[in-house]
Order: C-alpha cells, then structure tokens, then sequence
C-alpha cells in the first residue's frame, strides 16, 4: 500500500532484501497446508506453457475507477489462472466493474478491512480448488459430470486445457492492489522466486511514484523500526501491499493482523516462524494517498492498525521478558537473604 519512501535502490537482478534464516529451521512446504501429494502435481495452463500455479487476490474498497485494469492486467500474468476480487462493502460499482473483467468476485456486505478481504479472497481460491479437485476425482472415477470437464474458473479460462482427472496443487497467493492498473501486469518477478520455490514471501518494493506522496513516512517508519526491533529484518517498503505467499506460508500467518497492520503482521509472523522473506523491485504505479481529509483519515487509521499488529506481537514478548527479569531479582534476594544467614544453626 505505501511505496512513497523508498529507501535504497538495488540491481534489479538482486533481492532487495532478504531474511536470513537457516534452511533447516524453514518449515517445509505443505507441511502445514497438507498439500501432500497434491504438491506433486502441477498442471500446464491453456497456452500449454508455464503451469499454472498463482491466484490473484486484489482486496478492493471503492474502486470502481481503476479495479477493471487491474483485472486484465492481473489476468495476463504468466501462471495465472485465475483472479478473485473481494469487494469490501463498497457502495460503488467496483464489484460490477471486477466481474466484467473476468474477475471472480466475492463481496462482504459491509466494510470489513483489508485483512479480512485478503482472508477471503484465499478462502475463495481454496473453494475453487476443492470444486476442481472434486470434478478431478470423479472423473478418474470416470463418472461423467452436469456442464462436463473440468472446473472452469477465473478470466483464462481456469482449466480449458485441463486434462481430465488433473490433479493440482494449492495455488501460490498473489496480492495486487487494486489501484495498480495496467502496471499489475508487471507483477511476474514477485512471484517469480515463490514459484521457483526460493522464497516463502515476496514483497514488492516500487520505484519513486510519479505523483509525490501526500506523508506517509510516520506510519512507514512504525512498520519499519517494529519489524526491525522483533526479527532484524530492515523492511525497504515495509507496508507495501504487493505481496506473493506460499500457501503453506499464508495459512501459517492465519488470522491475520487486522486491517492496515495486515503487511507488518505478515513480515514479522513469517520471519518469526522461519520462512524466507525477499523484496523484490517491481516497476509498479498506483494511486498515491494525497493530503486531503479522506487520505488523512487513511493514514491515521493505518498507524491505529499498524501499532496494534505491533503490539500484540511485541506485548507478550515484554511481559515475558519482565517476568524473567522479575524472577531473576527475586532469586537474588532470596540468595543475599540465604547467603546473610549465620550457618550451621544450632
Ligand atoms: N478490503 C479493504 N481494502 C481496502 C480498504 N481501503 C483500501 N483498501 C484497498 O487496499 C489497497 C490499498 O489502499 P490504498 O488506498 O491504495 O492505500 P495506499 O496504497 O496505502 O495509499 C487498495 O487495493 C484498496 O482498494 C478497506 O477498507 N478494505
Ligand atoms: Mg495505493
């Protein structure tokens, strides 16, 4: 979501930035999402190319003006084959306008937050799966089918070239703003190193937006010092909402940190557990938060969310460090107290 500090510039060929975690320490894929055999089985997508393996979620709040870009930018991603928008109680057209893009389109009935949205759109991609999987049994099964073949979701198509009784594995995550417009489609090398399987989590880092910022460095630098101060990790856009997640990686971070804490929740949660974070450099565009009230309101609720993902991260570990440290005094008392008392008693 906020891309208006940039603060270092790489090769685009390098990582921004990684966390350094001990391979072995990694919890293994499909470990926590029982992927299984399931993980064995990737299928080719419609060109009969790269197989298809990516979801895109684009959680989307009044966006009636840009989501329908967005889409079809999303759409033409390689590996790519399919596209949910979770519409988040907006009181515009925006649902509308995703569905005719070829979006499939889930809505909440009231504005819940982003991370709820973004926990909605994965329970869509995973609906969609378990239709597929169960279209895929039945017809290993060799049992025939109303409408026939295999599931056909998302704007290419899903599964036109699906061989019948294709087996496939959960979908990598691929979240997109919904502001990103035809720059969505620049999208590949964030999930390039998940779908090569040399990252967990991909963040996005973006250029110098051409429009400047309207201030967001406050909340930026919050994110920014908190994950620094729990896991080390120096985050370059540390609130930048474009991110690619396993999905064993995404079902570990479950429940999310709420609303705008969503991305700072996410880094700290996975770096914690031992998964590999990377940044990426992605020359997307999006619209930039202004100066005006509605974007003042944006920020201010953003800092809320942010502090209180920090906070409930940071909490227990100080509550546990001042017990500790509680404990220790309390021993050393008692130690002086033993150690003032004459010996060998009568
Ligand atoms: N689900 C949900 N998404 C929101 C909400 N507000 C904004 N968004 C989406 O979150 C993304 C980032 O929001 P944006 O206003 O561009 O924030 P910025 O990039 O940090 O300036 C966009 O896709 C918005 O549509 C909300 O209340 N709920
Ligand atoms: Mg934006």
């Amino acid at each position: 979501m906020e891309q208006h500090e940039t603060s270092s510039r790489h090769a685009p060929s390098e990582p921004a930035h990684e966390s350094r975690h001990p391979e072995g320490e990694r919890p293994q894929e499909g470990e926590r999402s029982g992927e299984g055999e399931r993980s064995q089985a990737r299928r080719e997508d419609a060109a009969g190319g790269a197989p298809a393996d990516v979801a895109v979620v684009i959680p989307a709040y009044r966006e009636e003006a840009r989501i329908a870009q967005t889409v079809a930018a999303a759409a033409t991603l390689d590996g790519v084959d399919l596209v949910v928008v979770v519409d988040d109680g907006s009181d515009d057209a925006t649902a509308e306008k995703a569905r005719a893009a070829g979006a499939v389109v889930v809505r909440h009935s009231r504005n819940r937050g982003k991370a709820a949205a973004m926990e909605t759109g994965a329970a869509a991609v995973a609906a969609v799966e378990d239709v597929q999987a169960a279209r895929a049994r039945q017809a290993r099964g060799g049992q025939t089918e109303p409408g026939g073949g295999a599931a056909g979701f998302g704007p290419a198509g899903a599964t036109g070239a699906e061989a019948p009784g294709a087996v496939r594995a959960p979908r990598h995550l691929l979240f997109l703003d919904a502001d990103l417009r035809d720059t969505a489609a620049n999208a590949g090398p964030l999930a390039a190193p998940v779908r090569a399987g040399e990252a967990d989590m991909t963040i996005a880092v973006l250029p110098p937006q051409k429009r400047a910022g309207g201030g967001h460095g406050f909340v930026v630098r919050l994110s920014r010092e908190g994950i620094r101060r729990t896991t080390g990790f120096q985050a370059t856009q540390p609130l930048s909402g474009q991110r690619c997640l396993t999905r064993a990686a995404f079902e570990a971070a479950l429940p999310l940190a709420h609303g705008f804490g969503v991305e700072t929740g996410l880094t700290v949660d996975l770096l914690a557990a031992g998964y590999r974070v990377r940044e990426v450099e992605v020359e997307f565009h999006h619209r930039v938060t202004g100066t005006d009230l509605r974007s003042q309101v944006h920020r201010g609720r953003q800092f809320a969310h942010v502090a209180l993902a920090l906070g409930a991260r940071e909490l227990p570990v100080a509550l546990a460090e001042a017990r500790r440290r509680a404990a220790l005094g309390a021993r050393r008392l008692a130690d002086r107290a033993t150690a003032g008392r004459p010996r060998g008693g009568r």
